[in-house]
C-alpha cells in the first residue's frame, strides 16, 4: 500500500545541481574534540559547508562546532549541520523535473513541480532542527550511536507553504490517520526499509507543518534536503524528510520501522529510565523539550577576572522560553538572565547576563522555564537509545 518515491527524475541526463563528497584522504588534519572518550573529529567541509566535524562519512554526518552558536541567532546555511541515515544519497537532481507525489486517501493523487508549489501563497518560520542523538556522546552509560556534542542543532527561517496546501489539492478523504513521507535517499541493500516517517493527520494539516525550499532566504543547501523539506516546528529533526518526494495519505497508522522501531522513547512523562536498562513501553519521539545552553564561554576556558556579559540561547518545542535562570555557583543561587530578540516561539531565544566574576574558579549552570512551564532537570536522564537529553548544562571556568 505504501508506494516509494519516483526517482526517474535523479538520472535526467542534466541536473542544474550536483553533489561531489570530498575524498576523504584530502582531509587537511584539522580536527576538533569533543569533551568526551573518542572525542576526536576531523573538520571536513562538504559541497555547500564550511569544514564541520564528521561523525560518519557514509552516511554524511556533519555536527557544527559550538562556536557557531555564539555568532548569529539563526545558524548560517554553511554551517548547519547534516544528518543522514542511508548511504544511496542523491547526487543530482533537475529542478525541473522534480515533482512532488500526494497521493493516497485522497480524493485524487496529484503530482505537483517546484513552480507549482512556490506559485502557493507563501509562509516564512523561524525553528530550531534538533537531531534526537543530540548530545548522546554526554551520556552515562555510553549508549550505542553517534556519537554527538550539542551541535546536531540549528535554528533557521524556513520559507514554503503549508502542508495542509498540498493535503488539499489532493482532497484527503473521510478515514484518513495518518500521512507518511519519503524522500529521495535510499538504502545501499534493498533490504534496508527506505527512510520514511509519519505524522498523524491532524497534526499534519495544523496549517504550521510546511514543505520549504528555502533556508535563511537561499535554496536549501543540498545536504539537508535539496530541494524540498518538511519542517515540522518543535518536534525532533527525525521527521523533517529531507528531499522530499513523496507524501502519502493512510486509512491506517503507518507501520514502516523507522516509527515502529527506531525513534522511539520510553513511554513516561522523563521518556527516560533506570540507566543501563531497558525500556518497557515506547512511543514515537516527538516534541524538542526546553534546553538551554551558555554559548559565549566553552567549558574549561579561562576568562579574565571582573565584569563580563555571558550570552547564550534557550528554546522548546513551541511554547516559547519564560525565563532563563544562570547560576554562578553551580546552582546554589539564581538570577534571571535577559531575553533577548524573539523570533518566535519555535526559534532559539538569545538571552545575555551580566557576570562580576572574582579570581578562581566558577561553575556556572543555566536552567530554562518555558512558557508551557516545563523547565529542566538538575541530574542527567538515560534512556537506551541517548535521546532528548536536556539536563541543565555546567560550564566550568577559571578567572584569572
Ligand atoms: N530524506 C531524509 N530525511 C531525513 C533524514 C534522512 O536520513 N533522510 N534524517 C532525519 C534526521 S534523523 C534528522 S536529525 C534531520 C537532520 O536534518 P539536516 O541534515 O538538514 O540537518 O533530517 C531528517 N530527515
Ligand atoms: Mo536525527
Amino acid at each position: 500500500m505504501f508506494e516509494l518515491g519516483r526517482r526517474d527524475f535523479l538520472r535526467g541526463a542534466v541536473a542544474a545541481g550536483g553533489l561531489a563528497l570530498p575524498s576523504l584522504n584530502a582531509l587537511a588534519g584539522e580536527v576538533a574534540t569533543l569533551p568526551f572518550a573518542n572525542g576526536e573529529r576531523p573538520l571536513v567541509a562538504y559541497p555547500g559547508k564550511r569544514p564541520l566535524m564528521l561523525t560518519t562519512a557514509r552516511p554524511p554526518q556533519l555536527e557544527t562546532p559550538f562556536s557557531i552558536f555564539d555568532e548569529s541567532v539563526l545558524t548560517p546555511n554553511d554551517a548547519f549541520f547534516v544528518r543522514y541515515h542511508l548511504a544511496d544519497i542523491p547526487t543530482s537532481i533537475d529542478p525541473d523535473l522534480f515533482r512532488l507525489e500526494v497521493k493516497g486517501h485522497v480524493d485524487g493523487a496529484v503530482s505537483l513541480s517546484l513552480a507549482e508549489l512556490k506559485s502557493l501563497p507563501t509562509v516564512d518560520l523561524v525553528a530550531v532542527n534538533q537531531c534526537s542523538g543530540n548530545s548522546r556522546g554526554f551520556l552515562v552509560p555510553r549508549v550505542a550511536g553517534g556519537q554527538l556534542g550539542n551541535g546536531a542543532m540549528g535554528n533557521a527561517r524556513w520559507t514554503g507553504i503549508p502542508l495542509k496546501a498540498v493535503l488539499d489539492k489532493a482532497g484527503v478523504k473521510p478515514g484518513a490517520v495518518q500521512v507518511a513521507f519519503t524522500g529521495l535517499d535510499g538504502p545501499v541493500l534493498p533490504e534496508t526499509p527506505r527512510y520514511a516517517k509519519a505524522l498523524d493527520i491532524d497534526h499534519a494539516r495544523d496549517g504550521e507543518v510546511m514543505l520549504a525550499w528555502a533556508m535563511n532566504g537561499e535554496d536549501l543547501p543540498w545536504l539537508n534536503g535539496y530541494p524540498l523539506k518538511l519542517v515540522v516546528p518543535g518536534y525532533y529533526g527525525t521527521y523533517w524528510i529531507k528531499h522530499l518526494s513523496a507524501i502519502t495519505v493512510l486509512d491506517k497508522p503507518f507501520d514502516g520501522f523507522w516509527m515502529q522501531k527506531a525513534y522511539r522513547i520510553p513511554e513516561n512523562a522523563c521518556a527516560c529510565v533506570e540507566p543501563g536498562t531497558a525500556s518497557a513501553k515506547t512511543v514515537p519521539i516527538n516534541r524538542l523539550p526546553v534546553r538551554s545552553f551558555v554559548t559565549s564561554l566553552a567549558d574549561g576556558a579561562t576568562v579574565a577576572a571582573g565584569k563580563m556579559g555571558l550570552r547564550g540561547i534557550a528554546f522548546d518545542g513551541g511554547s516559547g522560553i519564560q525565563d532563563v535562570a544562570v547560576s554562578l555557583d553551580d546552582g546554589r543561587t539564581w538570577a534571571s538572565a535577559k531575553l533577548g530578540q524573539d523570533l518566535g516561539r519555535y526559534s532559539f531565544r538569545p538571552w545575555t547576563f551580566e557576570a562580576d566574576l572574582p579570581a578562581g574558579p566558577h561553575v556556572v549552570r543555566v536552567q530554562a522555564t518555558a512558557t508551557d512551564g516545563a523547565t529542566q532537570p538538575m541530574e542527567p536522564r538515560w534512556n537506551p537509545a541517548g535521546y532528548m537529553r536536556n539536563v541543565v548544562e555546567t560550564t566550568r571556568i577559571q578567572a584569572v
